[in-house]
């Protein structure tokens, strides 16, 4: 059996596993050094009481003749798709366009379907790995870097993107940190209406947007739904990222070129290689939107933020330039004169932090490293305190 060719085109390794890697070969070295993770952004609070119990509930009425369930809707259930449009789109979306999944990275990997190994693709570079690999996977050879830097307040320069046909955008962004504003995305939604394009939007982290002037989502832009596709997660909401759960918006007003709805072909796919996200996780999405839900999980987020805010603090005063962290869990450092890698590696050895190289994301990354805001108080003033004793100025030249 020949191997798919299209794996070859991808690093060995995922980055997470990667910096996984350089973590036990530093412990291998070292013996058992404590370290702090602002590596991979996966949430370390506990999940409120009240989604819990609501998960808990559902699990046992699997174990009751009377109320036990199995295959659900493909689409997600009913009641947690229009709880989705209600509580995160204020009705600007039909619930009938949302489609519940496990999580927002394995629909990023699924959306590629609907467009073939053809497509001509433009992603923000630096961005988060799964755009390029998942589209690599699916066969696609056609992929224009779109560089945001300081420069351009991370907002890339569109017309290098004109002849492309899908446009992957994440707001607030992984890994900068930084959310678009409405002007940029107004811009955005003009460019893709007059080339034809279709855009990919990632609100992941939609949540941690503290500023009503800043959109939560693509759909609050005018036309938007007649040329955007948008998926996000309760991940970073809830702290689900084990318990998986996540959505994808496919208006019904969005069509292909020859005018063939995407929302059909994207409910075909679902119903055909996806079974519909887990019924207790979707009684835990359910609890999340209601109101002692929302104010719970609202103080998750709002202390996600503070620790955000004190990593952003903490480099500041030694000089460090950076961004993002204020509408996003990500604080994007500026280390210009070393590869990120070797950045990295100083701050896992003498620090003793483990963070996430920038060039991982792309080689626009390159020169940055992200600290994540995922961690308890605790580990985030440690960490503060090794960087306020530690002069990082010989990564400065
Ligand atoms: N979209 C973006 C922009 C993300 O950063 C992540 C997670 C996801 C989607 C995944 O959402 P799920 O709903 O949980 O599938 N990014 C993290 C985790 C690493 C990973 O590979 O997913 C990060 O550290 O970048």
């Amino acid at each position: 059996m020949k191997r798919n060719p299209h794996l070859s085109l991808l690093q060995p390794q995922y980055l997470f596993p990667q910096i996984q890697q350089r973590k036990r070969e530093f412990l291998e070295r070292n013996g058992p050094v404590d370290l702090i993770s602002l590596g991979i952004g996966d949430t370390t609070e506990p999940i409120p009481n009240a989604v819990v119990n609501g998960m808990v509930a559902a699990a046992e009425r699997l174990a009751q003749k009377e109320t036990y369930t199995g295959y659900g809707a493909e689409q997600g259930q009913e009641p947690l798709r229009k709880m989705i449009a209600e509580v995160l789109y204020h009705g600007r979306v039909n619930p009938k366009a949302i489609f519940v999944s496990d999580g927002a990275k394995c629909d990023i990997g699924r959306l590629q379907l609907l467009f073939g190994p053809s497509a001509k693709i433009a992603l923000q570079d630096p961005a988060y790995p799964v755009y390029r690999d998942g589209s690599l996977l699916q066969g696609v050879s056609n992929i224009t870097y779109l560089p945001c830097t300081p420069e351009n307040d991370f907002f890339p320069d569109l017309s290098l993107a004109a002849h492309c046909d899908l446009l992957y955008f994440c707001s607030p962004n992984n890994p900068t940190g930084v959310a678009a504003t409405r002007t940029q995305l107004e811009e955005l939604v003009a460019f893709a209406r007059e080339n034809q394009q279709i855009i990919l939007f990632d609100t992941a982290y939609a949540a941690y947007i503290q500023d009503s002037a800043i959109p939560r989502s693509i759909y609050e832009i005018e036309g938007a739904e007649e040329v955007a596709i948008e998926t996000s997660s309760f991940s970073k909401i809830a702290g689900f990222t084990g318990v998986r759960l996540g959505w994808t918006v496919v208006p019904e007003t969005l069509k292909y070129e020859d005018g063939h709805p995407i929302h059909s072909d994207w409910n075909r796919i679902t119903s055909t290689i996806f079974n519909g996200a887990s019924n207790i996780a979707q009684a835990g999405g359910i609890e999340v939107l209601k109101p002692e839900g929302l104010a719970e999980v609202q103080k998750l987020i709002h202390f996600y933020r503070e620790n955000a805010h004190l990593l952003r603090e903490a480099l500041q005063k030694q000089g460090i330039s950076v961004y993002g962290g204020v509408h996003a869990p990500y604080v994007w450092a500026h280390f210009p004169d070393a590869p990120s890698w070797e950045t990295f590696q100083y701050f896992l050895e003498k620090l003793h932090l483990i963070t996430t190289p920038g060039s991982g994301f792309g080689s626009t990354g390159e020169g940055f490293i992200r600290l994540t805001a995922f961690n308890s108080r605790e580990n985030i003033i440690r960490s503060c305190k090794i960087i306020a004793n530690n002069s990082l100025s010989s990564l400065i030249l």
